[in-house]
C-alpha cells in the first residue's frame, strides 16, 4: 500500500507541472525566473570585477612576516622545513611550539584571516607515561621532577625506590598569532600556553586531573622591538635537541622565559645582533643553609646581548648577560648588593650525511647566574649575614646532542648534560655541588605533525658534602601536532 500511495503522489505531482507549463500562472513564473537569473549573473559579474580589483591591489600572496621574536630561531631546521606559501612563519621559540627539532613538527594548517590580520593557532597534544626509579630516595608528591627531568628534585641519601609510574596531558600546548601589516612592516603578537608550567593542584590525580594553563610566552613585535614575556635573550632555544622530555638536557642549558623589552638587527651576511632588558630577580640562599629563596628587592633590569650567525641549517650564538642582585633583608640590616655575569655559546652543526642528522650544543660560565641555569639548580649568590655581604656563586654548564636518521622518519637523539657549582664557603654542605643526566632516545613519525618516541635516561646529583643520588627512567610519548 505504502508503495501504492507513493507512486500516485509522484504522478499527481508530473502532471500537474505539465499543466501549469500552459496556465497564464506559469508564464508569469518564468519570466520572474528568467529575471531573477539576469539578476544573480548581474551580481556575479560585479563580484569577480570587485575581486580582481582586489587581488590586483593587493598582491600579498605571502602575508606579512611575523617579526615578533623571529631573531633566535633564524635559520633554525625548524624555520628552514616551513613552506614558502606558509603565511604566518614563527617566532622565536619555535622549537618550543615545535618537536625541538622533529621533522613531523611542520607547521599545521596555513590559519585565517579577517580584515588585514592573520591569525594561527597551532600547537600539540602530547600525552606521557613515564617510568621513574630513584638510586637514593623516594620524592614528596607530586612533585615536577617526576614530570621532567629536574635535576635538583633528585633525592640523595635514602634507599632505592620502587618503580614510580606517572602519567598525564599536561604537557599539551596551545600557541595563538596574529600578524597586522601596519606601514612596511607588521605587527605581530604571539601567545602561548601549557599545563605543565603551572604547579598541580593538591588531590589532582585523584579522579578529574584538572591540570591549569600556564602562561609561557605573550610577545608583541614591530620593526625588530619585541615586548612581552619570551625566551631569555641569553638563551639560544633553537639549540635545544628533539626529546620526549620537557626540556631533554635541564641539567646543562640556560631555561628563562620572563617580561623583556628586545631590539634586534640583522647586519647582513646571516649575522645578526639583539639586545634586551629583561625582569630582574635575585634568588639567593641564606649562608649555611641549602634552600632558594626569591626575594623581590631588585632595582635594575638584567641586560643580556646576543651575536647571532645563521645559515644553511648551521648557526652559532654568542650571548651575555649582566646583572645587578639585591637583597633587602628588612630586619633592621643594610640591603646588600652584588654582580652577575654570564656568557653562553651554542649552535647548530649539520651533518653531511645528507639526513639530517646534525649536533647541537650549549656551554655556559659565570658568576650569578643560578636562576638562569637548569631551572634554577645553584643560588644566584649566598647572603652572608655575618658580614652583610652577597656572593655571587660561580658556576660551568653544558650540553651536546647527536641527532641521527635510521631510515625515513625513523630517529634517535643522544644527549648529554652537566651543571658545576663552585659554592663559596659560606654555602650549606646540602647544596648542590654538581649534576649530569644523559638519555637516548628512538622517534618515529608515521603520520604528519605524530611523533612517538621512547626515551631512556640517567640523571645524577651530587651535594657539596658527597651525598649523591641517581634516577633512571623510561618514557613514553605521543604527541600530536596541530
Ligand atoms: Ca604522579
Ligand atoms: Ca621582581
Amino acid at each position: 500500500m505504502p508503495h501504492f500511495r507513493q507512486r500516485t503522489t509522484r504522478a499527481v505531482l508530473l502532471s500537474g507541472l505539465m499543466l501549469a507549463g500552459t496556465t497564464p500562472a506559469t508564464a508569469q513564473t518564468v519570466a520572474d525566473y528568467q529575471a531573477l537569473r539576469n539578476k544573480v549573473d548581474e551580481l556575479q559579474r560585479r563580484l569577480d570585477t570587485v575581486q580582481r580589483a582586489l587581488t590586483a591591489k593587493e598582491p600579498r600572496e605571502t602575508p606579512p612576516v611575523m617579526v615578533v621574536a623571529s631573531p633566535p630561531a633564524t635559520g633554525t631546521a625548524a624555520q628552514q622545513q616551513q613552506g614558502p606559501s606558509d603565511p604566518l612563519p614563527r617566532p622565536a621559540g619555535a622549537p618550543s611550539v615545535l618537536a625541538q627539532g622533529g621533522p613531523s613538527a611542520l607547521p599545521a594548517g596555513y590559519g585565517f584571516r579577517i580584515g588585514e590580520t592573520n591569525f594561527r593557532i597551532s600547537g600539540f597534544i602530547k600525552g606521557d607515561l613515564i617510568f621513574s626509579r630513584y638510586g637514593d630516595g623516594d620524592t614528596a608528591t607530586n612533585p615536577l621532577g617526576r614530570e621532567l627531568s629536574l635535576p635538583q628534585s633528585i633525592p640523595v641519601g635514602g634507599r632505592r625506590s620502587a618503580i614510580l609510574a606517572d602519567a598525564s596531558a599536561k604537557q599539551s600546548r596551545i600557541a595563538f598569532q596574529t600578524a597586522t601589516p601596519i606601514g612596511e612592516k607588521s605587527l605581530t603578537t604571539l601567545i602561548e600556553a601549557d599545563f605543565q608550567v603551572a604547579p598541580a593542584v593538591s588531590g589532582g590525580e585523584r579522579a578529574l586531573n584538572p591540570y591549569t594553563l600556564g602562561l609561557r610566552r605573550a610577545v608583541a613585535g614591530y620593526g625588530g622591538f619585541a615586548v612581552g614575556q619570551d625566551w631569555s635573550n641569553f638563551q639560544y632555544v633553537a639549540a635545544l635537541p628533539e626529546t620526549a622530555d620537557f626540556v631533554g638536557v635541564t641539567d646543562g642549558t640556560v631555561l628563562v622565559r620572563q617580561m623583556l623589552l628586545r631590539y634586534s638587527h640583522p647586519v647582513g651576511d646571516g649575522w645578526t645582533i639583539s639586545t634586551s632588558i629583561e625582569n630582574p630577580e635575585t634568588v639567593s640562599a641564606m649562608a649555611g643553609a641549602p634552600a632558594l629563596a626569591d626575594n623581590d628587592d631588585d632595582s635594575v633590569p638584567d641586560l643580556t646581548g646576543q651575536l647571532l650567525w645563521a645559515a644553511k641549517g648551521a648557526s652559532l650564538s654568542l650571548t651575555g648577560l649582566f646583572r645587578s642582585m639585591r637583597v633587602d633583608p628588612a630586619n633592621g640590616r643594610p640591603a646588600v648588593t652584588a654582580q652577575g655575569y654570564g656568557v653562553s655559546l651554542a649552535g647548530i652543526a649539520p651533518l653531511s650525511t645528507g639526513k639530517g642528522d646534525d649536533i647541537r650544543f650549549m656551554m655556559t660560565g659565570g658568576r650569578g647566574l643560578g636562576r638562569y641555569v637548569g631551572a634554577n639548580v645553584a643560588a644566584d649568590a649566598i647572603y652572608d649575614t655575618a658580614n652583610d655581604r652577597l656572593v655571587p656563586v660561580p658556576l660551568l654548564a653544558g650540553f651536546a646532542g647527536v641527532r641521527h636518521f635510521w631510515i625515513g622518519t625513523l630517529r634517535s637523539t643522544w644527549m648529554g648534560s652537566f651543571q658545576r657549582i663552585w659554592n663559596p664557603a659560606t654555602a650549606s654542605p646540602l647544596s648542590t655541588r654538581q649534576v649530569w643526566d644523559t638519555a637516548v632516545n628512538l622517534f618515529v613519525s608515521p603520520l604528519p605533525r605524530l611523533d612517538l618516541g621512547v626515551e631512556l635516561r640517567v640523571s645524577h646529583r651530587e651535594l657539596v658534602n658527597g651525598a649523591s643520588g641517581m634516577l633512571e627512567r623510561l618514557h613514553f610519548t605521543v604527541k600530536q601536532g596541530f
